[in-house]
């Protein structure tokens, strides 16, 4: 027939492709190399929307690319199926948690299926199942082993909404990332990965993945563990015990003339006078209602109050006075700065406010900050510095004072890292349980690990409300148990894991999903490991990223695996957005996946979401054409038809212009294909599809042998993009199923050479003649050629030729 009923393709290749299993990991040609395609696999809230449709579309080129090279292709799918909406669900719909989640992940599996993704899906887990669990429990004991996880009293930011704790990333401006609400301050025992003793090699094994990483993840990544360089600096205090400040300016030393001290530090509690203690009081009062960032930022009015005592400078001698305030955080360095108003704006705006002293050290040659008000944090000359006085190489003004304190004792180089360790108890039932039994008699015990998993206890509806501690302390049958060391009476931990945990080495698991021994099949792993591309959203390029590489590099010390980077390359798509802005319920701009689907099938939204601009871009569903794309492909798959009543005769006789454009449309493709430059790949094809059209129309007709390699060549460039399409066009060219598993288009090299080559040729500058040469003309016979064209010899004019010029086979440059 000459109509391309979408639908019918669909559900006739589905049901075929079902019993082919084309994609399943291990099944490639012997020998072939392995690649691991990894995409960041979702969480299970409702069906798969235009964001999903766009990264798998993408990701799928990938794979299918790779498998069509002859790689043997690893492209596994599963689901992040712990997590509060789930909770949250089962709350308001009186249910048991994971009803909402094993519902949603059988819709988007559906969804997955009918978009036909080429997953391994023999290999999909969800993190919510205890065969995977066990083995996140199994990790954190280990961990815990290492000294990796460790628990603490701390002020952790708490969601008055979610009831729960929250880690650092996970406020935004102060306010909760997944509802807004305003973050709190709380006191609570919780459970932390110790990260920060992996800061250094976070960074350093980094620099192996330049060019390979969006250079705006890397630099995120770089931000967040923040590593200054710099010198721990004591200054004694009568009474007390000496206050260490960390700094990266040791070198101002002589320009500190005063000190702060974190107000909601417990040092400043030790430091202040009865006299002054009420003043700190109040003032705490009015710190504990601002976020961190508030009171970071800069063009914050500066607020403190006096500790009432007063400090020695280690080099000076000079006393200077304790001040408590809310921009010196209690969790960064070691709490306590020296403050050096000339140098550092906000001590300037500090000392403006209270009227402290301010005193220039470094003498840039700017106006003096004293009366300015503008600190000065140029390079210059030491001033007021005494034995610095006169350097002006800030790098030995530095090392200079460092020495002297360490020669002192009163001080040392240090690095600082701006990275914390890592908050991962929730107070919440839907999540991994921490597998721990706190006893009276023995303290903390972990679970032996033949008694793992711990299995959560059966809780729904409301046993589920938040109560700001844990659903499970509540759960008696399950929170009251034996100690496994004493056999008294003892009590589980009763929070679960942040959902972080899970995604932080799922990755792993993929290698050898069902194994039972451990986390994964070590063998398995080394087959398949790193992941040659990880492709998702930039939102993760903090924190999950980091955790995964965190992971990674213990799995290593552990002696796990023989890598320290889990992912070799990483791919950010845009976002789908429509009519200019971000979708939102709230500016009913949304576009629902289904409807398109319905509307224009599977391989054109897949296509038109592919064709739409680099992969990086965001795409605006609102200037995109996907019945546009139909008829795209509609026009491909007609070829086919043209193509199928054809005579079979050999290629080698085919229209030699037409198998011209065919060697460069695959073989471009190829390199296209590997800068992930999918887009253009797209429009390649489309020009050999006009192409080939044309050749049919205007030319050689349907049946000459190089129309039937123009078609077949289409639909296995297609097949990456468009796999339906694809296939029903491979059908009826009279190939078995699949196509996705053809094999790359032979191109012969000797097609790619040019036949002819455009020279350009000039008379004085000016372009006067463009003649078509063979690519390995001579010099000059080329000179000859320009010499002779009528162009050039009127432009020439009887003047004599001084001199030409030939860059052969593209230019001559004739002067006169
Ligand atoms: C004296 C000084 C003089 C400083 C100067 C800077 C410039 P980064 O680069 O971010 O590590 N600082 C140290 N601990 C702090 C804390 N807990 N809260 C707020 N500020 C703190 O910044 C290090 C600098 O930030 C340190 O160096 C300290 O101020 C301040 F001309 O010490 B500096």
């Amino acid at each position: 027939g000459t109509a391309y009923d979408v639908h019918a393709v669909q559900q006739k290749w589905r049901q075929v492709w079902d019993g082919l299993d084309a994609f399943r990991a291990g099944s490639g040609p012997e020998g072939a190399e392995k690649r691991y395609a990894l995409t960041m696999f979702p969480y299970p809230s409702g069906d798969l929307h235009m964001g999903h449709a766009e990264v798998m579309a993408l990701h799928d080129v990938i794979a299918r690319y790779w498998w069509q090279k002859g790689h043997d292709v690893l492209n596994p799918m599963g689901w992040d199926s712990f997590g509060l909406p789930a909770e949250n669900a089962a709350i308001r719909n009186d249910e048991h948690p994971a009803t909402y989640t094993y519902a949603n992940i059988d819709t988007q599996y559906e969804s997955f299926r009918n978009y036909a993704i080429s997953f391994d899906w023999s290999r999909r887990f969800n993190t919510s199942d205890p065969e995977y669990y066990t083995w996140t429990q199994w990790l954190f004991l280990k961990f815990r082993e290492r000294g990796l996880a460790y628990r603490k009293n701390s002020p952790v930011n708490w969601c008055p909404h979610d009831q729960t704790v929250l880690a650092n990333e996970q406020v935004v401006d102060g306010h909760c990332e997944r509802c807004g609400t305003e973050v709190t301050k709380r006191e609570l025992t919780q459970w932390y990965f110790k990260i920060t003793d992996y800061a250094q090699r976070l960074l350093d094994d980094m620099a192996p993945l330049e060019g390979t990483w969006p250079e705006r993840v890397l630099t995120a990544q770089k931000n967040w563990i923040g590593r200054s360089e710099g010198a721990h600096v004591t200054f004694a205090v009568e009474g007390h015990d000496p206050i260490t400040v960390f700094t990266t300016r040791p070198d101002t030393l002589y320009g500190a003339t005063f000190m702060v001290v974190a107000a909601d530090a417990a040092l400043a509690q030790s430091l202040v006078t009865d006299e002054q203690r009420p003043a700190l009081e109040a003032y705490l009062e009015q710190v504990r209602r601002s976020s961190d960032i508030e009171r970071m930022a800069t063009d914050r009015p500066k607020t403190g109050v006096f500790l009432g005592v007063h400090a020695t400078n280690p080099v000076s001698g000079e006393q200077v006075p304790v001040w408590a305030a809310d921009y010196v955080l209690a969790d960064y360095g070691t709490g306590a700065i020296m403050a050096v108003p000339a140098h550092d704006q906000r001590d300037l705006d500090f000392a403006r406010a209270f009227d402290l002293p301010v005193r220039t050290v470094v003498d840039t040659g700017e106006e003096d900050p004293e009366t300015t008000y503008v600190a000065t944090t140029g390079d210059g000359t030491y001033v007021n510095s005494g034995p610095l006085d006169g350097l002006s190489d800030k790098a030995a003004g530095i090392r200079a004072i460092t020495e002297q304190l360490e020669a002192d004792g009163v001080g040392s180089g240090t690095v600082n890292f701006r990275l914390r360790d890592w908050l991962l108890s929730r107070q919440r039932y839907w999540g991994c349980p921490i597998p721990i039994i706190h006893c009276e008699k023995d303290g903390e015990v972990a679970v032996p690990y033949d008694q793992l998993p711990v299995v959560l206890p059966d809780l729904r509806g409301a046993d589920l409300k938040p109560k700001g501690v844990s659903p499970l302390a509540a759960a008696e049958d399950w929170v009251n148990v034996e100690c496994p060391t004493c056999g008294g009476p003892a009590k589980r931990d009763s929070d679960t894991m942040d959902t972080f945990v899970d995604s932080s080495w799922y990755f792993l698991r993929y290698c050898s999903p069902h194994f039972t021994d451990g986390p994964f099949d070590e063998a398995a792993v080394r087959e398949w490991m790193p992941a040659d591309i990880y492709v998702g959203g930039v939102e993760h390029a903090v924190l999950h990223l980091l955790y995964a590489r965190f992971f990674t590099k213990v799995l290593h010390d552990m002696g796990m695996i023989d890598f320290v980077e889990p992912f070799a390359a990483q791919m950010n798509q845009g976002q789908v957005i429509n009519q200019g802005k971000k979708m939102s319920k709230s500016l009913g701009n949304g576009v629902n996946l289904g409807e398109q689907l319905d509307a224009y099938g599977v391989d054109a939204v897949r296509l038109t979401l592919v064709f739409a601009g680099p992969p990086e871009d965001d795409i605006d569903w609102a200037d995109m054409s996907p019945g546009g794309s139909l008829r795209f492909l509609q026009r491909a798959w007609r070829l086919s038809g043209d193509v199928a009543s054809a005579p079979g005769t050999p290629v080698e006789d085919g229209d030699p212009a037409l198998r011209r454009v065919t060697a460069k449309t695959v073989h471009e493709a190829d390199e296209l294909l590997a800068g992930l430059r999918f887009n253009v790949m797209v429009a390649r094809v489309m020009e050999l599809v006009n192409a080939t059209r044309k050749a049919i129309d205007s030319g050689c007709g349907p049946a000459d042998p190089a129309v039937r390699e123009a078609v077949e060549a289409v639909a296995v460039l297609l097949s990456l993009v468009a796999p339906y399409t694809a296939e029903e066009m491979w059908s009826r060219l009279g190939h078995e199923p699949t196509v996705a598993r053809a094999g790359w288009p032979h191109v012969d090299p000797a097609l790619l050479v040019e036949s002819s080559v455009v020279a350009v040729v000039q008379v004085q500058g000016k372009v006067k003649a463009r003649l078509d040469v063979a690519p390995d003309i001579s010099a000059a016979d080329l000179e000859a050629l320009a010499l002779a064209d009528p162009a050039v010899v009127r432009a020439v004019e009887g003047r004599e030729v001084r001199r030409v010029i030939v860059r052969e086979p593209a230019l001559v440059n004739v002067v006169v």
